[in-house]
């Protein structure tokens, strides 16, 4: 061989840009399976599984169209880096070139960037066309703004896409945005469907097996692993997805509820970002349903924005604010994480459940992740760093192009308003208004002083006060500040003492969980 083809673990797509021309007789195939990449946070169990079993799995399909895969998985192959895979590919073929399509994170393009000279062979890094933005039209976009948002390049790409378009160039249904329609609570007597999963297989199971004595410093439960690990149970769980639940996508996209973990969500990201789903196809066929009168506007728009807007926006940005974007801390935040982040075991209903659901299945929707423990995060003034590092070990669906601008820039607002225009903090009573979490709370959301106030009320009003000098500006924080001056000097101590009594607790690990 002298060509190699390398494939990533979150590139399992057949049309992807560096097997485009790849000739079966010609090319070598090479994947890895390295030490760096399995410990470089410590992963979800259910995440390494997930990503190797696919990866597996791709590899067999390219070995039944005629490819040749060089696999150098843990057990038989060990490797420390994809550099030492690519080395011994290299070394044991004669290889002059090695054509790979761009990776989804900068600690890995770093790593590429190497190769060239390390190797003293020709590197081909092919754009990663899966997306539905070019890295150019993101760069196109920023170029003359002083502020990116994501409405407005979610806007281009319906108008460049056509999806969700009426011939006249006008958005269906008159409107770009439904998200009005978005925010109901879950009604008492609604259950969500239980969305689809699938049995592991031989390659799932013998990873399963093998996962917590191989990866000891790795994190969370594997009993409840269900994630489709192929293309064909990834389009079964879309179609799944699209029939049972997109209908009511919209209405409850930000509710929240300890009957389900899962709501009306998709539960498609580890298929999109790994590759085993595409973009495209999924928006038209959430497109498609609408169409065919089988979900409402306000559910395809909202979730269509989730992918079309959202996903392709934090990509774009990504990797427009360069590879010290999340090295910032603009609160300047130090806290270190609880230790309820690692077991769960947290004080506050809410956070229990959410963390708790993450922990058992490497998943929280997205209300749980931005509205909960972000917030928690935010208002408590924890450090960064360490929160990022936290999201990106723990989600099924985390790689740091998706992670880093949702966490430090959405959720944390650490990078001072690159990525949204307020921090998202909420107080007890938002979390209380979208979820039943509050009534098996030892605190009360109503009450913001005293034994069982939420200590989000209090935490709120502390993050506001204690960081005025950097928010007291921001028009969408008026309505705050103003009601924060208008209060009694006596009211706004208590807040702040209350606050303040719950923080040393947590730091010096005292609050008790409720739960003796
Ligand atoms: P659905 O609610 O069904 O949404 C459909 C799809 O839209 C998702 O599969 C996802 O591909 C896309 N999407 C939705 N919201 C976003 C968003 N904010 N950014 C990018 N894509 C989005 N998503 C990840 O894929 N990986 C992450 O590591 C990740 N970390 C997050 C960290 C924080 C702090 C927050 C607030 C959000 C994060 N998200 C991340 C976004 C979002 O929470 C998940 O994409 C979503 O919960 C995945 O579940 P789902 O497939 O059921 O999503
Ligand atoms: C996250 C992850 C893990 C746990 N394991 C692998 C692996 O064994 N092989 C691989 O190619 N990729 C893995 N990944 C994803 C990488 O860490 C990284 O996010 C992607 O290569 C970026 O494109
Ligand atoms: Fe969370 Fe406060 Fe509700 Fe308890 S009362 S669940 S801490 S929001």
């Amino acid at each position: 061989f002298q060509t190699i083809r390398f494939i990533l673990g979150d590139q399992l797509t057949p049309s992807l840009s560096s097997l485009k021309d790849a000739d079966p007789n010609q090319d070598l195939i090479v994947m890895a399976e390295p030490h760096d990449e399995a410990t470089y946070v410590p992963h979800h169990r259910q995440k390494i599984v997930l990503i190797l079993s696919a990866m597996r799995h791709f590899a067999e399909e390219l070995r039944e169209n005629g490819f040749h895969v060089a696999y150098f998985d843990y057990q038989n192959h060990p490797t420390k880096s994809f550099t030492d895979a690519l080395k011994a590919a290299v070394t044991e073929h004669d290889i002059k070139e090695v054509i790979i399509t761009e990776p989804g994170e900068w600690r890995v393009k770093h790593e590429i960037d190497t190769w060239s000279e390390d190797l003293d062979i020709s590197v081909d890094v092919r754009a990663d066309d899966r997306f539905f933005a070019p890295l150019s039209a993101f760069a196109d976009f920023a170029k003359d703004r002083k502020e990116l948002r994501m409405e407005y390049f979610y806007r281009g790409l319906r108008r460049d896409t056509g999806i969700l378009m009426e011939p006249d160039g006008k958005p269906v249904g008159g409107q770009w945005n439904f998200d009005h329609d978005n925010r109901k609570s879950l009604p008492d007597d609604v259950t969500p469907p239980t969305p689809k999963t699938f049995a592991p297989d031989k390659i799932t199971q013998g990873l399963l097996d093998r996962v917590c004595d191989d990866f000891p410093d790795a994190l969370g439960d594997v009993a409840s692993f269900g994630w489709p690990v192929t293309r064909k149970d990834a389009l079964a769980a879309l179609d799944h997805f699209i029939k049972h639940r997109l209908a009511q996508f919209g209405d409850y996209q930000d509710a929240m509820t300890v009957k389900s973990a899962t709501l009306y969500h998709s539960l498609i990201s580890p298929c999109l970002n790994t590759g085993l789903l595409l973009p495209d196809e999924v928006c038209r066929a959430a497109e498609k349903a609408y169409h065919e009168g089988k979900a409402p506007l306000n559910a395809v728009e909202g979730f269509i924005r989730q992918i079309l807007g959202w996903r392709e926006y934090v990509r774009g940005l990504y990797w427009y604010l360069g590879p010290d974007y999340g090295s910032g801390n603009h609160f300047d935040a130090k806290r270190p994480l609880p230790g309820f982040f690692w077991d769960g075991d947290a004080p506050m209903n809410c956070l229990k459940q959410a963390i708790g659901e993450t922990l058992e299945n490497a998943y929280a929707h997205h209300i749980q992740r931005l509205m909960v423990i972000g917030n928690f995060s935010l208002l408590a003034g924890l450090d960064p760093k360490e929160v990022c590092d936290w999201y990106l070990a723990v989600y099924i669906d985390a790689f740091e192009w998706v992670e880093l601008p949702n966490t430090f820039g959405m959720a944390l607002y650490a990078d001072g308003g690159k990525m949204a225009s307020k921090p998202y903090a909420a107080s007890g009573k938002y979390i209380d208004r979208m979820s039943d979490y509050c009534k098996d709370c030892q605190y009360n959301p109503r009450n913001n002083t005293g034994t069982d106030a939420c200590p989000f009320n209090a935490l709120y009003w502390h993050f506001l006060d204690r960081n005025a000098d950097k928010l007291g500006n921001n028009p969408r924080l008026g309505m705050p500040y103003r009601n924060w001056a208008r209060m009694k000097d006596d009211k706004k101590r208590d807040l702040i003492a209350q606050a303040d009594a719950f923080l040393s607790k947590l730091d010096d690990g005292k609050l008790d969980t409720g739960s003796e």
